[in-house]
């Protein structure tokens, strides 16, 4: 699944360049936006995406014709929201490759799906049980980890990263034991890109009967997915980074795993029946769904994972390989540049530091330009620690970036080499 990110062959740059960006980019109206004169060129999208038309249109349309509570209307437009509710879990599972939709719940995003497994899971740690991470985790893939194991007694294990930024595969495995009750890692690193090995990791994980957590906010925009084919427990995506609306997402949970762990929030939508003496619990997926959802933010979700399979995952991951091998060599090429993350499977992150210059400044000078990047530790300060650095500036590739956006990040940073001379 993981693309080489060297040796783009014929084959690639005809698929490539039988991709229209610029009709691709004519979906995006946030585009046509222009800063300081300029069109603005967006690569900052690890941190979001911009959003298709299609999926503004299906949110507008939600709440022109259709606006109504779920799963509990008998009036039609309940029945109509409930509907174009569960035909986005479908179309999400489609996207994931899921067996069965009781194996998607909507979440408010990456960061909540993680939450949801880490404290539900609590029930089944204890003193000196172990949860094993890597070096690259999103804090959102840290913290709730630690909350879990501070609660339990349990202990945090860390996998470490080389020089390159990537996961010490050797190490992973020593550090899988008896004592392991869960593993979770990033499919694709936000801070440095690397497409971590999670076909052979999640092997090793299972070898050793330990169940998988899989951060796929990163992977989601840029790879074909398919849980079955990684038969990891737990697959954990964002809309908002794969051209959807924010505060949603999903998370995947085989159903075996689903069944077996308590929900973590109580409310309503979440339960069969309640009396002050006993509840009981609703049947998958609405046993992790309590509250009234973000129900826009679903059938939009819907309409990106309609958009992304439109387009084409397989081109969409081709294509950009060539605009990441295209901007890595332009920027090794600027003075004083040094890449943070230069791992053998990389997707579209291009993180940097400049020689003297902080990484807010060559942001500022960047957006000056109409160039939008992120500047600083990106959520993941143990990365930044591993390499001995503050903070990067980030450039994040999405499916409508092109060429002319990467020579204008160049000149950009040229420039700001120039002015802090
Ligand atoms: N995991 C990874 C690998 C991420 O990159 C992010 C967000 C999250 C989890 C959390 O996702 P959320 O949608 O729940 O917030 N990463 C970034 C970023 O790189 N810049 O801003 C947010």
């Amino acid at each position: 699944m993981a693309i080489a990110s060297s040796g783009i062959g014929t084959a690639d740059i005809e698929t490539a360049s039988a991709y229209d960006v610029e009709r691709v980019r004519a979906d995006f109206p946030l585009l046509r936006q222009t800063i300081e004169g300029q069109p603005v060129a967006y690569l900052d999208n690890a941190a979001t995406t911009q959003k298709p038309q299609a999926v503004i249109d299906a949110l507008v349309r939600f709440y022109t014709e259709d606006c109504s509570n779920i799963h509990r209307s008998v009036h039609r437009l309940g029945e109509r929201a409930t509907e174009q509710y569960e035909a986005a879990r479908g179309k999400v599972r489609t996207f994931l490759n899921a067996a069965s939709e009781r194996e998607i719940v909507f979440v408010r995003g990456t960061t909540e799906g993680i939450n949801l497994v880490a404290q539900s899971f609590r029930s089944r740690l204890a003193a000196g049980d172990e949860v094993l991470i890597t070096g690259l985790e999103h804090h959102s893939n840290i913290v709730p980890w630690q909350l879990a194991c501070e609660a339990t007694g349990a202990n945090l294990k860390v996998a470490p990263l080389n020089e390159k930024g990537e996961v010490d595969l050797d190490a992973y495995r020593g550090l899988l034991g008896s004592r392991t009750k869960i593993t979770a890692f990033a499919h694709i690193s936000n801070a440095l890109g690397t497409v971590n090995p999670i076909e052979e990791m999640i092997r090793a994980a299972h070898a050793q009967g330990v169940p998988v957590l899989v951060d796929g906010a990163q992977a989601a925009p840029h790879l074909p997915l398919d849980v079955r084919a990684l038969d990891c427990e737990f697959y954990a995506i964002s809309g908002h980074k794969m051209y959807g609306p924010t505060g949603i997402g999903a998370l995947y949970g085989k159903e075996k795993w689903l069944e077996r762990l308590p929900p973590w929030q109580g409310g309503g939508d979440m339960i069969r029946s309640v009396t002050f003496e006993k509840t009981t619990y609703n049947e998958l997926p609405y046993k992790f769904e309590a509250g009234t959802p973000n129900i826009a933010g679903t059938i939009g979700l819907g309409a990106a994972c309609d958009y992304l399979q439109a387009l084409g995952r397989e081109r969409i991951a081709r294509y950009e390989q060539t605009l990441l091998a295209y901007g890595t060599e332009l920027l090794c090429g600027v003075p004083g540049l040094r890449m943070v993350g230069t791992a053998a499977e990389k997707a579209g992150v291009l993180s940097f530091t400049m020689a003297g210059v902080h990484p807010h400044d060559v942001g500022t000078v960047l957006d000056s330009l109409g160039v939008a990047v992120r500047a600083g530790h990106h959520c993941a300060q143990p990365v930044m620690d591993r390499f001995a650095i503050p903070a990067t500036t980030r450039a994040s590739l999405g499916l409508y970036n092109t060429r002319a956006e990467l020579d204008r990040l160049a000149a950009g940073l040229r420039r700001v080499g120039e002015m802090f001379r």
